[in-house]
């Protein structure tokens, strides 16, 4: 399976590569936002040209968030029943989760900015004053600045139950806060794929918790159960809105804990779209620069 990916060399500078098993060739382009204002046939035939540049092994750097420079991060929600029964069942304001998951306009959101995004490996967080907390595994799509689909990720995006419960105004509390996101290490290519992912081309995504070595939880979907077309998502991002680095939209979650159940300190997410690739992260608890409790994650991809 080939990926487009970022790393990291020994000397700390970043580059741009193909990845086909553990055979890394280096692109002729050192980030993912320059690439994204390619178009797709543009980018398939720098992809496909480095497979005559001599492979080094995948041992030698750091892989890193695919994502970097101004390429902005927003999610959809409420795209998958499971989603709006959910919200449903934990807000105090219920009927605005019935009405989006049926309208027209879907529900779009600034999630983070490209140096925040957390990597494969790095803790995740829940917020210290959040009682209600779940990672959501969703189907990330990369976007070119065309608006074309480059290609597909894994993405967690981390929320607050509690805080978006409470009030749907919270919405960008619940979640857009230290360690909120974080992306799988590599872009599989849409043209590998045969066809648009969704309801033509079902994709598994699975989601395991574990405590202390312990699944305390395990859920799965496909995005064949997706209620509307990737392509509609994209269309309203990009509609009265420029994105010149182009854009990651996570697609919404079709997979959601009972209320019963919260991510706690110590949780590890394994988060799996087999034809996609993995992403695994810990849990830790975000503060930020004036508290004293809770860890200040590292931000990773940040000056990279
Ligand atoms: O309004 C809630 C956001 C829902 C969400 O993030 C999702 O469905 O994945
Ligand atoms: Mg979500």
């Amino acid at each position: 399976m080939t990926k487009i990916v970022r790393y990291a060399t020994r000397d700390q500078t970043t580059h741009v590569g193909v990845l086909d098993g553990t055979a890394l060739r280096a692109m002729g382009t050192d980030s993912i936002s320059n690439l994204l204002q390619l178009r797709v046939a543009e980018i398939r035939s720098l992809v496909e040209s480095t497979t005559t540049s001599p492979a080094f092994d995948i041992g030698t750097v750091s892989l890193l968030p695919p994502v970097d420079g101004l390429t902005e991060v927003w999610a959809s929600g409420v795209t998958y029943k499971r989603s709006r029964d959910a919200r449903v069942e934990e807000s105090v304001v219920q009927d605005v989760y019935d009405r989006v998951y049926g309208a027209t306009r879907p529900e779009l959101f600034f999630k983070s900015a490209a140096w925040r995004v957390v990597s494969d490996g790095s803790p995740v967080a829940i917020r210290i004053d959040s009682l209600l907390n779940v990672p959501e595994p969703e189907l990330v799509l990369i976007l070119n600045c065309h608006a074309e689909i480059v290609g597909y990720a894994v993405g967690n995006d981390m929320s607050s139950r509690s805080i978006e419960g409470e009030n749907p105004l919270y919405l960008p509390q619940a979640k857009i806060y230290n360690g909120a996101f974080a992306l799988s290490s590599g872009i599989r290519p849409a043209w590998e794929l045969g066809g648009p992912a969704g309801l033509d081309r079902q994709l598994m995504i699975k989601m395991d918790v574990t405590r202390d070595g312990v699944g305390v939880w395990r859920g799965e979907t496909t995005t064949g159960s997706f209620t509307r077309r990737f392509a509609e998502l994209v269309e309203h991002l990009f509609r009265c809105y420029t994105l010149p680095d182009g854009a990651l939209l996570s697609t919404g979650t079709g997979i959601v804990p009972g209320l019963d159940f919260t991510t706690l300190p110590g949780d590890v997410v394994s988060i799996e779209i087999p034809e996609v690739g993995t992403l695994m992260n810990c849990v830790t608890t975000a503060g930020g620069q004036t508290q004293s409790d809770g860890d200040l994650v590292p931000f990773a991809n940040a000056k990279k």
